[in-house]
């Protein structure tokens, strides 16, 4: 699947499971991407599918269920700053299993966590809506979602591989989605403004260091 974010080339691999591209318009209640009118949607469901099963996606030796597993790889001349919003969406904290998902650079995560209980060594992640959402092939999502997460990561040149993923543990059931969009590549700022940036900074603490001391 081909994609050029910033006019840079990014080849596109669905290792596992699979990758929708999706509206949003079709949940319910609607999702609406943060870019566009489309945005990126693997999940779990709906309940025990098993798209891609006994992957050990996390890397802990014990393999998961119903794994979507994808990954982008890109190569840029110069350093960039890599820009996305992600959102996950689960009825997982109902069901009370580990439901690890994760947003990886080059291997080492950069966003994660896991829903429901059991976590093993992902964060647990909280902040759930408690609304609940129906996707698009009747996935039941009753915790509801976070909301769209903005990140940003500063990538040096070279070939790189962004990668994102949502898995099943423990059992197939009690699905958990991942959504990405306005996934964008920009010009990072020259070292020299990130001097200036952190020069800044120093002297910004210095002040109120003063304006304590007074
Ligand atoms: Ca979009
Ligand atoms: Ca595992
Ligand atoms: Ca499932
Ligand atoms: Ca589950």
């Amino acid at each position: 699947m081909p994609c050029s974010p910033g006019g840079i080339p990014v080849t596109i691999t669905v290792v596992y499971g699979s990758l929708a591209v999706e509206t949003g318009a079709t949940f319910i209640p609607p999702v609406a991407p943060t870019e566009g009118s489309q945005f990126g949607y693997i999940t779990t469901g709906p309940g025990g599918v098993g798209p891609a099963s006994y992957v050990d996606v996390t890397g802990d030796g014990i393999p998961e269920l119903d794994v979507s597993l994808v990954q982008m790889a890109f190569s840029v001349a110069a350093p960039v700053i890599l820009s996305f919003d992600y959102d996950v969406m689960t009825e997982e904290i109902t069901g009370g299993n580990f439901d690890p998902y994760g947003i990886l650079l080059d291997g080492i995560q950069v966003v994660g966590g896991a829903v429901g209980g059991d976590n093993g060594s992902y964060a647990a992640q909280t902040g759930f809506n408690n609304v609940e959402y129906i996707g698009p092939n009747d996935e039941q999502y009753v915790d509801g979602r976070l909301g769209w997460q903005p990140v940003n990561l500063f990538v040096p040149a070279g070939a790189h591989v962004f990668e994102f993923f949502v898995a099943d543990a423990s059992d197939d059931i009690g699905d958990t989605a991942l959504m990405i969009d306005n996934v964008q590549v920009n010009p990072a700022p020259a070292p020299a403004s990130w001097m200036l940036l952190l020069a800044g900074v120093g002297l910004l603490r210095r002040q109120r260091a003063r304006a304590a001391a007074h």
